[in-house]
């Protein structure tokens, strides 16, 4: 189905949004901006701003972080309409998650639309975090599954996370995985791991192209190194998003 016409889908505010901005931008990506500069990591958001449908951080790797810095975030995101998703991957009891998401230095709900957590834990972590969330109008990705090589999310684990995305479906709005995991439309699969040309990283990535990615089901591509890394960060992301909204037109047809 296409992005326009699972927006109606599902009742998650930030669901409905992201729906809503890929088709609108025509772009189905994500960059994941692993800079631990703050100045970098700011002028990577300006370049490849126009071209994403989500921006992916790790808050946590940037060296002397401000609050202030947040609000340069929110105001990129307002100028050049993307979303934001703190990959935080919480992964422990209900009550601590509930904490890491809304106090300490980050307060990480305040601003990231999207945020993400291993099932290892047992729903509790779904329900502490929805608990500081949901009025918010935030959604969460379960780790179904994760890309580099001998990672555990797989089988049983697997198919039990995407069980309690149905069960938490208000909150929970799709999964991180390789490939579609839910015959149910109104979840969002995304995927890491994803370089033109394929390959690994030395530390066991696996790098799948955007084309086997989305012809897979994923609905989103999120790309790191294959973009902040390039000489021309634009034009790279260019190309990657090119190439993702290119599979996904194939796909829909
Ligand atoms: P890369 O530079 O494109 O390899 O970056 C991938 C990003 O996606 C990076 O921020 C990881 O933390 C993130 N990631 C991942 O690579 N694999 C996973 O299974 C998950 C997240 Br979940």
């Amino acid at each position: 189905m296409r992005y326009e016409d699972r927006i109606e889908l599902t009742d998650n505010l930030s669901a409905k949004r992201l729906f809503e901005l890929m088709a609108e931008k025509e772009s189905n990506l994500s960059v994941a901006a692993d800079l631990s500069d703050p100045n970098e990591l700011v002028k990577l958001v300006e370049n490849v701003g126009d071209e994403i449908c989500l921006l992916k951080t790790h808050i946590d790797i940037v060296t002397d972080f401000t609050p202030e810095l947040i609000d340069t975030l929110v105001d990129l995101k307002e100028k050049h309409k993307f979303m934001i998703f703190e990959d935080r991957k919480f992964a422990d009891i209900g009550n601590t998650v509930k904490l890491q998401y809304s106090q300490g230095i980050y307060k990480i709900v305040d601003w990231a639309d999207i945020t993400n957590a291993h099932s290892v834990p047992g729903p509790g972590i779904i329900e502490g975090l929805r608990e500081v969330g949901l009025d918010k109008g935030r959604g969460l990705l379960l780790l179904a599954e994760m890309s580099p090589e001998g990672n555990l999310a797989k089988g049983e684990y697997t198919k039990t996370s995407v069980q309690w995305a149905e069960e938490y479906d208000d909150f929970v709005i799709g999964f991180i995985g390789m490939k579609r995991l839910s015959d149910d439309p109104k979840f969002i699969t995304m995927t890491p791991g994803v370089k033109l040309g394929g390959g690994g990283d030395g530390l066991r990535q696996q790098y799948n192209t955007p084309e086997k990615a989305i012809m897979d089901g994923s609905d989103v591509i999120i790309v790191g190194r294959g973009i902040y890394q390039a000489d021309n960060q634009k034009q790279a992301a260019k190309d990657y998003r090119t190439a993702g909204w290119n599979a996904y037109l194939q796909r829909e047809q």
